[in-house]
């Protein structure tokens, strides 16, 4: 992959890089499999970040992510709009438009899209919007908006994909479950993995998850919730192993309903930037036959993304 640039935008102080030469995964991910979490930056001089964004990235293009879906092995991606593009969603589109069929995409609208800009967007390969709750990465938009938005896009098959910190569900419960549409939760809804897996934090989202059959989670983003991080606590060369009884059962309890995404460019990781390759390894501690791999990886991001 080419190395990362950042045009004539200053990125913001700390922020890291992606890794430019990811490892070969040892794991070799079944044919067909989707990367159903990655976001495209820019670059900037083309599609300029958004004026009310809260960091500032290196560029990511689409060249460089369709260059690791190939290196890590994938063969589909779903791109998903990150913050600091707001709901400029031109970047994503540019991409969607030149992966041959091979992309979908998440886009961020706000309540002043129109159908036509949404009937367009379903063309171009959106099959959901973005409500991002993460306080340190977006401005409060009212819940009626947001609920509005769904009742606009459940019509044409689309689903929510929500970003909330753990402690914010209680709060956000309502409204999850009076959505109309399928809900897609990111990276597990943040759990803190110092507490036990079975404590009462997790427990609350595994009976969200138990209760309401339309909601579905990505395992993904061990290296952001990682308190041990990238390497072993004990000396065993693992990573991240202080999140893998989360992912792992969240897979074995509903393994119809997760998927699963590299998150590159990995944006806001200021202690270390993982090797993607690393992570693809990291998939088989979670989910740990071959059935449960082919559901996480292929069934079900293409029943969400491809059904039709
Ligand atoms: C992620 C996580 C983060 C950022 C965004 O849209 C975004 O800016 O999603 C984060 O900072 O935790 O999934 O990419």
């Amino acid at each position: 992959m080419s190395k990362p640039t950042s045009g004539h935008f200053t990125k913001t102080p700390g922020w890291l890089d992606w890794y430019a030469e990811p490892a070969r995964p040892r794991f070799r991910l079944p044919p067909g499999s989707v990367d159903a979490h990655c976001h495209v930056f820019g670059p900037g001089d083309t599609f300029p970040y958004a004026p009310e964004r809260k960091y500032t990235p290196c560029d990511a293009g689409k060249h460089q992510l369709f260059a690791l879906r190939d290196h890590l092995g994938f063969d589909k991606n779903v791109i998903v709009q990150a913050t600091c593009h707001g709901a400029d969603n031109r970047a994503m589109l540019d991409a969607l438009a030149s992966a041959g069929g091979r992309a979908r995409g998440v886009a961020t609208v706000r309540r002043d899209v129109t159908d036509e800009q949404l009937q367009s967007m379903h063309a171009a390969g959106v099959r959901g919007v973005r409500f991002n709750f993460v306080k340190r990465l977006v401005d409060f938009t009212p819940r009626d908006e947001l609920m509005e938005i769904a009742a606009r896009i459940a019509p044409l098959g689309w689903h929510v994909v929500v970003y909330f910190e753990a402690l914010d569900l209680p709060d956000l419960w309502d409204f999850f479950t009076a959505l109309p549409t399928t809900l897609v939760i990111d990276h597990m809804g943040r759990p803190d993995v110092r507490k036990p897996v079975d404590g009462v934090e997790f427990e609350l989202f595994m009976t969200l998850m138990r209760e309401h059959p339309h909601v579905w989670s990505k395992v993904s983003c061990p290296e952001r919730l990682s308190v041990g991080g990238p390497r072993a606590l004990d000396g065993e060369a693992h990573p991240y192993r202080d999140v893998v009884p989360f992912s792992r059962r969240l897979v074995e309890s509903f393994p119809d309903r997760v998927l699963w995404g590299t998150d590159w460019p990995h944006p806001n990781l200021k202690d270390h930037m993982p090797d993607d390759g690393l992570l693809v390894d990291f998939i088989p501690r979670i989910a740990v036959t071959e059935a449960l791999q082919r559901k996480l990886l292929v069934d079900n991001p293409m029943r969400l993304y491809w059904g039709d």
